[in-house]
């Protein structure tokens, strides 16, 4: 247990101090009536839910934030800290995870034990600020507890949308949106710093002048100034006193109120500026595609970057430091294109603003910045019209203009008269229409590029990154992407945690690779066997309470829980899965000996609002569901349900209640995917194709262990290249022409032979996604799968394998190689070597 306060015996009598720092029950006790009195003004006699909610919310904030005074003079006197730029952070419900890392789980079981308090009820009474869409935004989150936890001074910088992702509701299987009011009931884990605060600039036009040294100059006069305010978070590390910061912005008009219209009788043209500015942080982009053309998207993106840096400028200065040696002060990450921005915006704040010349503040500024791509679909690349551009940033337009022209220039230098490469590297695509391509010029303003996976970063190299990667080859390198342990293990599945720590020790909550290993000595160990079982059998059984109450359908949790969760994409294939099902049910039907298991299929995902077939995808598979539930010819041997709003709260029931994950993305197609890792470190079998991070964790947990099927990468490349025919798999296949006419008859839809006309479409005519060609290979490794889990104990040696071998899937491991590659700071915990900062 961590803590310079060693708990005191319950006896003592709680003295000042311990109140807001005490580790004993009795300390949290008498905090959390003191938080519902004076904090949250409530007398216990009619205090609700909500009320003992927040109470203990502050009660743990106040462990908290002694901490983070110490992180913070930590932060200022640490060399070289990390800064990690996303435009999105999904940290998940905070209260049960700051319980965790703090080590205070027990006495506060026992602080609310004696208040007449349910902790757990308390625990999932807390909603989930979804300032993400999907993996891109956990994983930014999942990487923040790993630098607390490594001890790293850290500085998560992003927005504080008022509205996160929308919460999603099932209406006759169609997804209805609805509006994420996470900010409702308050907050009570944000500190607002009205103090620390940074006026944006946005819009206007460029101008030439002479300063009083008689220099050519140019300025910036904007068309408008709004002001970005910080929200802070403290994020706990486990078992260490350091917490990292998550510092988020919120826009509002510089001056609330425009007095002069005002005093004029024009009520609303004086609050219209207010409102323009505080639109900016007003909402989450609900997409996990690409957004073209939106002026307020860039202008979201410019105002969390400038902010940021104008505040990693301010910090640096208050501990003495100068702009020339900001780059050993900072390493600073860009999570995805989405902050790229920060490159030109780097270089006007040195350059127009600090007066650094232009070579040393390029200089500095690709010391500082690296990038990490996470996806390699042609469409998802960042690109902005030229005339949106120079309309919101005038100034950073033709910043961008002159590092162009210095780059080209090299670049001619290199590959003489080879103006198709030129143009291929341009930060411009001078197509019909102009663009700015911001992974160019994240790509040009980095020291370091990495992908998400191994085979992902091949990828990058060999196709959308290419010609960077033959300029620059010293550049690249691979990080794959990793997951909490904490979260995704101890804290949403203690049971099976307690089980690992019986039987290795608890170090493979912060060392998991080596650590955990020892487990698979237990695999093939009958009492370790059942007690694991156990374990998976409850948490089964919660996940079908939940079902139950949230869908209405009853499910068996003795059958196999075969389970898909993430945004729905067609690239994902969620229907691929549903086509599996139809056949499933179909030789069910038929034969009614079949000898497989019981098998309920749970889905769980949103779909971009503007994304027409996600949608039906949706639809579709609750009118499977619809038909398949009430069928008693399959009663208890299939059930298909949809588990609305997945969403993190959600996910840390899901994952530890799955036997099989489904990883059936077309190859080449996921970058990475981290869901894929948190089924298989809850035990698990994973389903899957050869891509993102699954080819490497079928090395690591053995080719045995895992469930592989479809093309390769390469053969999806070659087959699209030699002309793909889909409508020649429907002709071949029986089963699969079988499983087509019925859905196309209307079986599925109430005799509506047009409702999934755009699904079976797409499959016959086109087929970006190759479902029909991984079909017969899909449902091969279906039925092998259908087959192990009837033999109970070898699943069980599997699952615990799986396990046993995934340590090396910890974002601790990813963070690591971070650290040493990439941005080169050291822990805290080497205070001796403290930051010798080599940028
Ligand atoms: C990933 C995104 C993404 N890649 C644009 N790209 C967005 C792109 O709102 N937008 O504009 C939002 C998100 N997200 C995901 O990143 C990959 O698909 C996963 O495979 C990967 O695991 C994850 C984290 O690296």
């Amino acid at each position: 247990m961590n803590g310079r306060h060693p708990p005191k015996s319950d006896e003592n009598p709680i003295v000042r101090e311990d109140l807001r720092t005490g580790l004993t029950a009795e300390a949290i006790k008498n905090d959390i009536l003191e938080n519902l009195v004076y904090v949250q003004a409530r007398i216990p006699k009619i205090a609700t839910r909500n009320d003992w909610y927040m109470a203990l919310a502050y009660t743990v904030r106040d462990r908290l934030l002694e901490r983070w005074g110490m992180a913070i003079e930590s932060l200022q006197q640490s060399s070289r800290a990390v800064c990690y730029l996303s435009a999105e952070f999904l940290p998940g419900p905070h209260l049960g995870n700051a319980i965790l890392n703090l080590g205070m789980y027990e006495q506060t079981k026992e602080a609310t034990a004696r208040l007449g308090l349910d902790l757990d009820a308390l625990i999932s009474h807390e909603g989930e600020p979804g300032l993400g869409n999907g993996e891109l935004g956990r994983l930014a989150a999942c990487f923040l507890d790993s630098l607390a936890t490594l001890e790293i001074p850290t500085i998560g910088y992003g927005i504080r949308y008022e509205f996160g992702i929308f919460d999603q509701e099932i209406h006759d299987g169609w997804q209805r949106e609805v509006t994420d009011k996470w900010l409702a009931f308050g907050n009570p884990w944000e500190i607002v710093r009205p103090e620390i605060a940074y006026y944006v600039p946005l819009g206007g036009y460029t101008e030439t002048y002479y300063d009083r040294l008689g220099r050519f100059r140019v300025r910036w006069v904007p068309e408008r100034v709004v002001k970005g305010i910080a929200h802070d978070t403290p994020i706990p590390g486990y078992h260490v006193e350091n917490v990292a910061l998550l510092r988020l912005w919120k826009s509002e008009a510089c001056e609330s109120f425009d007095f002069q219209a005002f005093n004029e009788g024009d009520y609303y043209g004086a609050v219209e500026d207010k409102v323009a500015s505080e639109t900016i942080s007003k909402v989450l982009y609900p997409n996990d595609e690409p957004i073209p053309g939106k002026e307020l998207r860039l202008s979201q993106q410019f105002f969390f970057v400038s902010c940021s840096l104008q505040d990693m400028i301010r910090v640096h200065r208050l501990g003495g430091g100068v702009p020339a040696t900001f780059d050993r002060r900072y390493a600073v990450q860009l999570n995805d294109t989405h902050p790229a921005i920060a490159v030109a915006e780097l270089m006007r704040l040195l350059v127009d603003k600090q007066r650094i010349d232009w070579e040393r503040a390029w200089e500095i500024t690709r010391n500082t910045f690296s990038y990490t791509n996470h996806t390699l679909l042609p469409e998802a690349l960042e690109k902005w019209p030229l005339p949106l551009f120079r309309k919101v940033l005038p100034r950073h337009l033709e910043i961008i203009f002159e590092i162009n022209r210095r780059f080209l220039e090299d670049v001619r230098l290199t590959y003489p008269g080879d103006s198709e490469r030129l143009r291929r590297l341009s930060l411009i695509e001078e197509a019909d229409d102009r663009y700015v391509r911001m992974a160019n010029l994240a790509a040009v303003g980095s020291h370091a590029i990495n992908g998400v996976a191994a085979l992902h970063t091949d990828l990058l190299k060999e196709t959308v990154m290419r010609d960077f990667y033959e300029l620059y080859p010293e550049r690249f390198l691979n990080v794959t992407n990793g997951v909490s342990p904490r979260r995704w293990m101890l804290l949403c599945n203690p049971g099976m945690s307690g089980l690992i720590t019986d039987a290795v020790g608890e170090n493979w909550v912060c060392n998991s690779q080596d650590s955990i290993a020892g487990l698979e000595s237990f695999a093939d160990d009958g009492a370790f066997r059942e007690a694991w079982r156990k374990v998976k059998q409850g948490n089964k059984m919660e996940l079908a309470r939940h079902i139950s109450e949230r869908t209405g359908i009853v499910v068996n949790p003795e059958s196999l829980f075969d389970i898909q969760v993430k945004r729905i994409h067609e690239y994902k294939r969620q229907h691929l899965n549903a086509l599996h099902i139809i056949s499933l049910y179909i030789r069910l039907k038929r034969t009614p000996s079949l000898d497989v298991p019981p098998r309920t299929v749970i889905f769980g995902g949103k779909a971009a609002p503007g994304y027409a077939r996600a949608k039906l995808i949706i639809k579709f598979i609750n009118s499977i569901a619809d038909v398949v539930n009430i069928d008693p010819d399959v009663a208890d041997r299939l059930k298909v349900v949809f588990f609305p709003d997945f969403n993190v709260k959600n996910g840390q029931l899901i994952y530890p209640a799955a036997d099989l994950s489904e990883q059936i993305s077309t190859a080449g197609k996921e970058a990475s995917g981290t869901g894929n890792m948190k089924f298989s470190l809850n035990g698990a079998l994973t389903i899957g194709t050869l891509d993102g991070a699954n080819v490497e964790i079928r090395e690591a947990v053995g080719p045995e262990n895992f469930l592989v099927f479809g093309l390769t990468a390469r053969e999806v490349t070659d087959l699209k290249m030699r002309g793909y025919r889909p409508w020649e798999s429907y002709e071949q296949n029986e089963e699969l022409r079988e499983i087509i006419d019925l859905v196309r008859s209307g079986f599925f839809s109430r005799g509506d032979r047009d409702l999934f006309e755009p699904l079976v479409n797409e499959l016959l005519s086109r087929d970006e996604y190759c479902l029909l060609a991984d079909y017969p290979s899909y449902l091969e490794a279906q039925e092998k799968a259908g087959k192990a889990y009837l033999v109970q104990g070898q699943w069980l040696r599997m699952s615990i394998l799986n396990v046993a071998r995934m340590g090396g899937f910890s974002s601790d491991r990813s963070i690591r190689e971070y650290l040493d590659h990439i941005w080169k700071v050291d822990s805290l915990k080497a205070s001796g070597s403290r930051g010798n900062g080599r940028p």
